[in-house]
């Protein structure tokens, strides 16, 4: 199918399932999706290239502005680039933390217990950095807009994390803004930005996490009745 043209329609493949079934498929996937934390402290135990492969095609999967997919997915396994891209961030993160950062910003991360040291990039097996493709660029070099780009990148961001919950990994949306870094340490193109950089691995034995509460449904949710 050319992408320039209307594709062929066919038929939906989709599967209803009885009343009972579509509980139980929910609550299961609520009680693993429930126990999902950020995580902080790996362990650098090895994970199955695999995992990552399918976490990956789950993102890919999310529905974007006009088809354009636009995200990038760039998977980082060397220890040496792991070393260079937490330099880099820790150098990025000293500058927020110490100058960039406001005081109410700083205040707002206190209960998290965040600092400028980032040991889990190189510690986590793999670091996974998706970038958003801010526009296109076609065979005659000229711009090809791209839509929704945030959204779309956002909730392929929102399933890779539920893929890798669901096969029992752990990761952190970690941001070391401005993250400029990251497109020249891993040869991006300039129609590509960083978006999210996310460690993945199992947790550290002794790893903890701040016990912070989800709010109150009944505070998240407004329901217009008929
Ligand atoms: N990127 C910094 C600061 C940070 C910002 C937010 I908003 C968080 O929810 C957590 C941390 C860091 O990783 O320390």
């Amino acid at each position: 199918m050319a992408t320039d043209r209307r594709p062929d329609f066919v038929p939906l493949a989709f599967e209803r399932y009885p009343e009972q079934e579509m509980l139980s498929r929910g609550s299961a996937f609520e009680r693993r999706l429930g126990r999902r934390r950020s995580v902080r402290e790996f362990s650098s135990d090895p994970v199955p290239r695999t995992c990552i492969e399918t976490a990956i095609r789950i993102a890919a999967s999310a529905p974007s502005g006009a088809n354009r997919q636009p995200w990038r997915f760039v998977v980082v396994d060397d220890p040496e680039l792991k070393r260079r891209i937490r330099v880099a961030a820790e150098d990025e993160e000293r500058e927020n933390y110490e100058h960039r950062f406001p005081q109410e910003w700083k205040d707002a991360l206190a209960p998290l217990g965040t600092d400028w040291h980032k040991p889990f990039l190189e510690t986590a097996p793999y670091l996974v950095v998706v970038f958003k493709e801010t526009h296109g660029v076609d065979d005659a070099g000229g711009r090809i807009t791209n839509y929704y780009v945030n959204e779309s990148v956002g909730i392929a961001c929102g399933l890779f994390i539920a893929a890798l919950q669901m096969m029992g990994l752990a990761t952190l949306t970690h941001t070391p803004n401005p993250m400029g870094f990251l497109s020249e340490l891993l040869g991006r193109p300039t129609n590509e930005k960083p978006y999210i950089l996310f460690p993945v691995g199992f947790p550290a034995d002794d790893a903890s996490v701040p016990d912070l509460p989800r709010k109150p449904f009944d505070e998240i949710v407004q329901w217009n009745r008929g």
